[in-house]
């Protein structure tokens, strides 16, 4: 198999195929406040187990893509030390007494540089391996991932990550609108509500795949055996 090869994974709501040269693997916010127990997000009383049932399945794809040298990137949610980018509407919603910016259980949530900001050991991003720092939701707004995307000639991406319906579903529509083809794994895209992640994966995939298609793992390694 070569990298312009294409390959073809079975996939609702028909299958995806791509050519590895032209499609990255794009792991969104494994960050340690959204998924360790102890985290920010345990804090404000989510069941991390909800995401924590996605490391395994990640790091068998995560996995192949290095071994076969192909594109990787990795994203995570957070905001300048300072605190620049972070509009004030989000820093109050919520109504929480703790909030980003604040010193939490892993340094202040989700500021760049601190502990809980960062990836989980299980998933660190290697050498080579782009991360795109976001302040917002969707990976592409106020970030250079569109770009880099661009420079790299790569129309296709296989997105896992989390939340399903938040930051992995704002991306999608994100990077459809911007026209590029998404492959979401559901095994490998979690929410700390289980009816969310239902419904963000109905969401992408209906209507002939409005935003995209979904897939599991197990049919990516399959396609690849
Ligand atoms: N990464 C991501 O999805 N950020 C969130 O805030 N998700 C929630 O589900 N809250």
């Amino acid at each position: 198999m070569t990298t312009t090869d294409t390959i073809t994974v079975n996939a609702e709501p028909y299958p995806f195929e791509f050519s590895p040269a032209a499609c990255a693997l794009l792991i969104i916010d494994m960050q340690r406040d959204f998924l360790e127990p102890g985290g920010f997000g345990e804090m404000l009383g989510n069941d991390v187990s909800q995401l924590r049932r996605t490391i395994e399945p990640n790091q068998r794809v995560l996995a192949l893509w290095r071994a076969k040298g192909w594109h990787v990137m990795h994203t995570r949610e957070g905001h300048r030390p300072d605190l620049g980018c972070l509009p004030p509407a989000k820093k109050v919603r919520g109504r929480s007494a703790t909030t980003i910016g604040d010193p939490g259980p892993m340094g202040r949530i989700l500021v760049r540089g601190e502990a809980g900001h960062d990836i989980i050991p299980e998933l660190y991003p290697q050498p080579g391996e782009a991360i795109i720092d976001k302040p917002g939701k969707g990976a592409f707004y106020a970030t250079d991932l569109h770009a880099i995307l661009q420079n790299r000639g790569i129309q296709k991406l296989i997105v896992t990550g989390v939340t399903t319906e938040v930051c992995v579903n704002t991306t999608v529509r994100e990077a459809n609108d911007r026209g590029y083809d998404c492959l979401v794994l559901e095994d490998c895209v979690g929410s700390y509500l289980p009816d969310m992640h239902e419904a963000g994966l109905k969401m992408i995939k209906e209507q002939g795949g409005i935003f995209g298609w979904v897939s599991h793992s197990a049919n990516v390694l399959s396609a690849l055996a």
